[in-house]
Order: structure tokens, then C-alpha cells, then sequence
């Protein structure tokens, strides 16, 4: 069984701090920030509260936890080679905090009101606590490894759908959409006469947290990061939902090509996807 603290000082207690800090720090910038920048793509966008946000939650980390080591998104060379290599460096930390500061950039820039802060850690590779937090809703989702999963205090379930035809699914398009159509719009394609009806939020962290929150039925999306996807697999699990990837094997940090669901859809969901070959790894 992990440990959750050492000493006094509790791992999830500081997640949830420092989630709430960085949170309301990224509202107070809502429509009052100045440079927007451009990473990998045109479509890929960065601003100075991405990089505010993640700065603030390693000072906090590190105070409390000077040995640990952390993996945040904008501590790493954008690409999807450059953000595998970074997590494959840290993956043999006994302790790894796995940092999205601001997932939704896209929708923060905006004002659509889907983005969220998302803090996981692994011990030795496995997720054990998982924090994801909507400033603007006052939302905060909280799993630990074995003892449920939460939100605003109250336990989470995943949702009863047992069929893909009752069901509400989200998807995620990729960053870059300036070439080929993307497999996922395939997969959309293909699962619209299949579902009972189909969301594009923004934030991947989110929709996770919606499935272990019962409020989505399932959840895919193609070349996500670890900090995409960490915090959120551990409340769907937690939860009582499933999280795999694309192809139905079980989830660890590498993985990027998502399907999370209430478990009892996760079957005939992979077989629709598959079948439309929206699962081909393009990125
Ligand atoms: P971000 O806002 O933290 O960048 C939307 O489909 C999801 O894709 C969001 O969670 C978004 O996270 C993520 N995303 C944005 N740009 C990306 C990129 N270049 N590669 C992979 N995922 C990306
Ligand atoms: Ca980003
Ligand atoms: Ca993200
Ligand atoms: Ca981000």
C-alpha cells in the first residue's frame, strides 16, 4: 500500500493547496493577460498564466517536498518526442509530481469557461493521488489510489449507461489540424449515429474528471501528454470507471492515445472506434 504524507506533511493536502492556489491565481488573469504565443502549431497556444501557473505550483511542491521531482507541461520542449523523452527521464523517480498548470489554454484565452489545473503524483510510476480543479465553477476533484474519488467533498461515481446509444461522449481535437483530417474526426464520424449525443469541451482533464463525475458516459482522445491524462485516469478509476488506451490496454503514464468510460459502455465503445479506424497512432 502507498503512504500518502511524510512526516506531518500530506501529499494530497498539498495537491489540493496548491491546485486551489494556482486556480485562483489563472481566474484573477481571466481577459487580463498580455502575451499569447504560439508553440508547436498556429493552433497550439501558450500564455504567460500557463507559464505563471506552473512556476507557482513547483515553488509550492518544492517546498514541501524538496525530493521530489516534477514533470510540468511548459518545463518541456513542445512536440510530442520531446514530452515522452521528458517523462521516460523522470519516469524512475520514486516520487513524480505530473504538472498540467493550464489545461484548456485555448478556452482560458477565450473565456470559455472549461479549463482546469491538474495535479497527479506517481510513486514509482503509479498514479496514487490525482487533483484537477475548475477555478470558475469552484470545481476541485480529488482521488487517492484506493480510497475513492471526489468532488467537493462528495463521492464520485461513473454514470449507469450500458449502452453507447444512451451514452454522452467527449472527444479532443488534435493541436495541429493543418494537415490530413484528423483520426479523430473519424471516430466522430463514425460514432455519431452510434451515441446519444457528442462534446468537444477543450479541456482533456476535464472530461475525465466528467466521467469519473458521471456527467459524460466515456471520453477519448488521440496524442494527449501524461500531464493530459494522469490526474484524471486516477479519479475515473476511482470512481469505478475504465481507463485504457485506444487499443483497450491498461493505462500507465506513457500513454496517449486515451478511451476512458463508465466501464460498462468501454467494450462497445473500443469496437465502434476500431471499427472506424480512428485508432490509428498518427502523432
Ligand atoms: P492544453 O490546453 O494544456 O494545451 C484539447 O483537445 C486538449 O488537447 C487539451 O487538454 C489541451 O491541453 C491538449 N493539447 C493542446 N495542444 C496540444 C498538443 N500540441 N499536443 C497534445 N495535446 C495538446
Ligand atoms: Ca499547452
Ligand atoms: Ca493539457
Ligand atoms: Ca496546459
Amino acid at each position: 500500500n502507498p503512504t500518502f504524507s511524510v512526516g506531518s506533511k500530506n501529499f494530497t493536502a498539498v495537491a489540493i493547496n496548491t491546485a486551489s492556489k494556482a486556480g485562483e491565481w489563472i481566474q484573477s488573469k481571466l481577459g487580463d493577460f498580455n502575451s499569447l504565443q504560439t508553440k508547436y502549431s498556429a493552433q497550439d497556444l501558450v500564455t504567460e498564466v500557463d507559464k505563471g501557473a506552473e512556476k507557482m505550483i513547483r515553488n509550492l511542491i518544492q517546498t514541501h517536498f524538496p525530493q521530489h521531482s516534477i514533470l510540468g507541461e511548459e518545463g518541456v520542449q513542445p512536440g510530442p518526442a520531446a514530452s515522452q523523452l521528458a517523462l521516460q527521464e523522470m519516469s524512475g523517480a520514486e516520487y513524480l509530481w505530473i504538472v498540467d498548470p493550464l489545461d484548456g489554454t485555448t478556452n482560458f484565452v477565450h473565456g470559455f469557461p472549461f479549463f482546469s489545473v491538474s495535479i497527479a503524483l506517481a510513486h514509482k510510476g503509479e498514479v496514487i493521488v490525482g487533483v484537477v480543479y475548475n477555478p470558475l465553477f469552484n470545481e476541485l476533484f480529488v482521488a487517492e489510489k484506493g480510497k475513492g474519488a471526489y468532488v467537493k467533498g462528495k463521492r464520485m461515481h461513473v454514470s449507469q449507461e450500458a449502452r453507447l446509444l444512451d451514452s454522452l461522449i467527449a472527444t479532443g481535437l488534435p493541436a495541429d489540424r493543418t494537415g490530413a483530417l484528423p483520426v479523430n474526426l473519424l471516430g466522430l464520424n463514425a460514432l455519431s449515429s452510434k451515441v446519444r449525443n457528442i462534446r468537444v469541451a477543450g479541456s482533456a482533464a476535464l472530461h475525465l474528471a466528467y466521467v469519473a463525475a458521471g456527467r459524460l458516459s466515456g471520453f477519448w482522445e488521440i496524442g494527449l501528454n501524461s500531464w493530459d491524462i494522469a490526474a484524471g485516469a486516477l479519479l475515473v478509476t476511482e470512481s469505478g470507471g475504465t481507463i485504457t488506451d485506444t487499443e483497450g490496454n491498461p493505462y500507465h503514464l506513457g500513454v496517449r492515445n486515451v478511451m476512458a468510460s463508465n466501464g460498462l459502455i468501454h467494450q462497445e465503445f473500443h469496437t465502434e472506434l476500431a471499427h472506424a479506424n480512428a485508432l490509428k497512432i498518427t502523432v
